[in-house]
């Protein structure tokens, strides 16, 4: 992979085998071409914020490697959702598998499609919390703010537990898969 960048990609799922949809989500994610995955947080069990009156969400974040540009890499994950069956009826409602491209190296980005840093990384715990597990050092690309800062003025106080299992994330034999690999 030439002249690939490091980016943070947010995972959550709130209906159906949760679990296995991540773990599912995570070996796609890797096997996209132009992306490779270099790490991935625990996962935790998670109170909806925004939209509250839906299930909990199991949630995670990865790190990954990649070549593509912040906007393929944006159309790769929309494709990967829509793999898993995500359908967009509801704003912030309930989703088998939603991927948010997070951070993209210190790039920001604001136009019609693509924000970078995503607008809400700062105000949800359940982002900061699996990203201090793999980036303690992490600093907000705009404000410079360490992540123990950003974390100590978090309002948000929904709860976040962390889930038990992390082990299962990394094998899965292809024959099976929920969804097959689509290379289209
Ligand atoms: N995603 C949302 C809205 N609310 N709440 C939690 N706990 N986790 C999520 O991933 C989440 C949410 C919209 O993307
Ligand atoms: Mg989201
Ligand atoms: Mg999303």
């Amino acid at each position: 992979m030439k002249q690939s960048v490091p980016a943070y990609i947010g995972l959550g799922s709130n209906l159906g085998d949760r679990e296995r949809i991540l773990r599912e989500a995570f070996h796609t994610l890797d096997e996209t071409p132009g992306i490779r995955v270099l790490r991935a947080s625990s996962l935790y069990e998670t109170e909806p914020v925004d939209f509250e009156d839906q299930p909990w969400f199991l949630n995670a974040i990865v790190e990954v490697e990649t070549d593509l540009l912040p906007h393929s890499l944006l159309e790769q994950l929309q494709k990967i959702e829509a793999q898993f069956g995500r359908e967009r009826s509801v704003a912030k409602g309930p989703r088998t598998l939603d991927l948010d491209l997070l951070l993209y190296a210190d790039c920001v980005i604001e136009d019609e499609r693509l924000a970078l840093p995503h607008p809400r990384w700062r105000q949800r715990r359940f982002i900061l919390q699996p990203l201090s597990e793999l980036r303690p050092d992490f600093r907000d690309p705009v404000t410079k703010q360490s992540l123990d800062e950003i974390m100590a003025s978090c309002r948000d106080l929904k709860k976040i537990i962390k889930h038990p299992s992390r082990s299962p994330w990394f094998f899965l034999p292809a024959s099976q898969r929920l969804v097959p690999m689509d290379r289209s």
